[in-house]
């Protein structure tokens, strides 16, 4: 065999000493050993392998890592190339060939780039094995330096996460409780009977890097009023959503299961493209009608008029620059409002949003709960048409009055008398020239 016969100084067969040194770890090409995941894309380990000793043959470098990263190749050219394969547990290993004989004295030096992309969201840290080998074996009292684990490699998670924007279908609703859009005399049986739309849309975001695996979205529903002997407020009727989510709205989903009527008048809007699936994935718990259906019902922040209760929603495997859109669709239980003489509210829900994730700040953070507002109003007793007519007829008045008022001013100061004594002193000369042209004709000039 070739490494029995050329380059040993003493015995028949050459005795290497390999040696791994300059072990250093770069990750998106700066020095470091933090991958933050969804902002790394690889990291590249530097090594430098030299032969202390006689020639080493068919020496090379085994490399082994994680089976979620990936070899890409090598930082620069050089005139061996590394194969990839797998070692006996699924691990990743690739074979550098350092040189066969890799002579005495020599020395290489490069970069194994790897792919950090597919990291699995378990894992927190890893290392990298480096062993070097050759077919002719060294002195067991040198082989500690074949062997080389980099520095643990800490794979950070870490997102912006929060709301995009919290919005209602109206801001406001004209509601005048003698003129109810519904007839309030008895309770609906239809849900068109309850009257008018009032949906609510909570968006959350995540700016990462990192994949956000879940998501609590927590709403307070301001679902009944608290006077009189508390009935409903905003009566939910369905819940949309992404299929990445999950609500669980116990029993306050449709309590009196209310039939939807046939054609769907919703005006829930929706992003464009965006999949919306209907209120299939909504938990609703079994519970026996005579039970409270809210009983973590409380009063609703800052309102003395409204009872909220809490829906837990969940949003799974938020990724980079993904969002969810969740909207509530309600409506406003009229007959509440008549029967509790309510004529103005203000219909807040309230929305928090928390992850098991370590922030992370880019910019201005994103706001983690939100408020959700339709303003109740009693419609304006002067229409903006009759105003209108109102102002012109006030303005035509102001514009005669000043007329005449200017008219009178001018006669009070004798405009028009100074016209009449002009024209009369006009007049009289004129009748005095006249006359003393008689006069002279008469004296036979
Ligand atoms: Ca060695």
């Amino acid at each position: 065999m070739a490494y029995l016969l050329r380059g040993c100084s003493k015995a028949l067969i050459c005795i290497p000493d390999l040696h791994i040194g300059l072990v250093k770890v770069k990750v998106s090409g700066k020095d470091g050993n933090v991958i933050l995941r969804g902002e790394a894309n690889e990291m590249t380990v530097f090594v430098t392998v030299t032969n202390k000793e006689e020639n080493a043959y068919n020496a090379r470098l085994i490399v082994t890592f994680l089976s979620d990263l990936r070899y890409i190749g090598l930082d620069k050219d050089t005139l061996f190339s590394c194969d990839a394969s797998k070692d006996s547990i699924g691990q990743n290993r690739i074979i550098c060939p350092l040189g066969n004989p890799f002579q005495s004295k020599d020395s290489v030096t490069f970069g194994i780039k790897i792919n950090v992309q597919s990291l699995s969201a378990d894992i927190q840290d890893f290392k990298v094995s480096l062993e070097a080998k050759s077919d002719n074996p060294e002195n067991a009292t040198t082989l500690i330096d074949n062997y080389y684990e980099t520095e643990s490699i800490i794979v950070e998670t870490k997102a912006a996460y929060g709301f995009n924007d919290g919005r209602p279908s109206t801001a406001q609703i004209e509601f005048d409780i003698d003129k109810p859009t519904v007839d309030v005399s008895r309770e609906p049986t239809n849900q068109r009977e309850i009257g008018q739309f009032v949906n609510h849309t909570y968006s959350v975001i995540n700016k990462g890097p990192s994949v956000v695996n879940f998501v609590n979205l927590d709403i307070l529903w301001p679902w009944k009023v608290k006077k009189g002997n508390s009935t409903y407020l905003l009566y939910i009727t369905d819940l949309k959503m992404p299929s990445s989510t999950q609500c669980n709205t116990g029993d306050i989903e449709n309590p009196l299961k209310l039939e939807a009527p046939v054609v769907e008048e919703s005006n829930a809007t929706t992003v464009e493209g965006e999949i919306v699936t209907r209120t299939k994935r909504s938990i609703r718990s079994l519970r026996a009608s005579s039970e409270q259906l809210c009983p973590e019902e409380k009063d609703c922040p800052g309102s003395s008029n409204a009872l909220c209760c809490p829906i837990k929603c969940r949003i799974s495997q938020l990724q980079k620059g993904g969002t969810a859109d969740i909207e509530i669709v309600s409506r406003l239980y009229e007959r509440s409002l008549v029967q509790g003489k309510i004529s103005a509210l203000n219909v807040t829900s309230f929305a928090n949003v928390s992850a098991e994730i370590e922030n992370y700040v880019n910019g201005d953070p994103l706001p983690k709960s939100i408020n959700v507002t339709t303003q109740i109003t009693q419609p304006a007793e002067v229409t903006d048409e009759s105003l209108e007519v109102w102002i012109i007829i006030v303005v035509v008045i102001v514009t005669v009055l000043i007329l005449i008022a200017a008219v009178i001013l001018l006669a009070y100061l004798g405009f028009f008398k100074r016209a009449k004594k002009e024209q009369l002193n006009k007049e009289k000369a004129e009748l005095a020239a006249h006359g003393e042209q008689l006069l002279k004709v008469s004296n036979g000039d």
